[in-house]
């Protein structure tokens, strides 16, 4: 596909942030392609014959950013999927970039993002949120080690690809902390101020 008949945005925010949530919310209301870089690289994880199984298995327990062409790939694959068989051609990219060679890689080869929402949650709350749904999740990374490794890596490879949108002018912030419903009341009126 050209990068010219799609439309993207990228949902970023730390680990519990309420990504996968508010784009469920944003799928209903304004009809994008929900696209959530995790449960794609879980799904290719568990794909029989796949190469990249242990390895990205390995990765998302450790909290670390898989190798970029394995999910800009993925990706990839997954729009173009989506455009052939549902004819969507507007997309939310949930949790990623969250590597700088990444956001390059993507922006370069596939299409350069509209904006960025980017939801802001204290960790506390982030935490306790995981640990809860830890509970029944079955995720590999929702338990306190993986939870502390994954902040770290928020903080220290995710968090400068915020800043370097932020200073294209093209990240959106919003407080997370507040009830789902609250939070997206505030993600509408943001989508406003973007021309949607
Ligand atoms: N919840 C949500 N909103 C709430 C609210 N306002 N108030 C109270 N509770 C709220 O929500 C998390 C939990 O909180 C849920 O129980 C929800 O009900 C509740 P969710 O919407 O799932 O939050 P989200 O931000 O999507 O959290 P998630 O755990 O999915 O975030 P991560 O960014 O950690 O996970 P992701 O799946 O994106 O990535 C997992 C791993 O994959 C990474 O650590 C990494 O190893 C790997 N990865 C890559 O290597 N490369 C990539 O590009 C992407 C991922
Ligand atoms: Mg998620």
């Amino acid at each position: 596909f050209s990068p010219k008949d799609v439309g993207v945005i990228f949902v970023l925010g730390g680990p519990g942030a309420g990504k996968g949530t508010q784009c469920a919310n944003l799928v209903r209301e304004y009809g994008f392609k929900h696209l959530s870089a995790g449960d794609l690289l879980r799904a290719e994880q568990e794909r029989p014959g796949s190469q990249f199984g242990n390895m990205i298995k390995e990765y998302i327990r450790e909290g670390k950013i898989v190798p970029m062409e394995v999910t800009v790939q993925l990706l990839e694959n997954a729009m173009g999927e989506a455009i052939r068989t549902e004819g969507k051609k507007r997309f939310l990219i949930d949790g990623f970039p969250r590597k700088m060679d990444q956001a390059l890689k993507f922006e370069e080869t596939v299409c350069p993002s509209q904006f960025t929402l980017f939801f802001d949650c204290p960790e506390s709350v982030m935490q306790e949120r995981l640990l809860n749904r830890g509970k029944t999740s079955g995720r590999a990374d929702d338990n306190a080690e993986s939870i502390t490794k994954r902040f770290r890596t928020f903080i220290e490879t995710s968090m400068p690809v915020v800043d370097f949108f932020e200073k294209q002018g093209k990240v959106v912030k919003i407080p997370a902390i507040k009830t789902p419903e609250e939070v997206f009341q505030d993600v509408e009126t943001a989508m406003k101020t973007r021309g949607f």
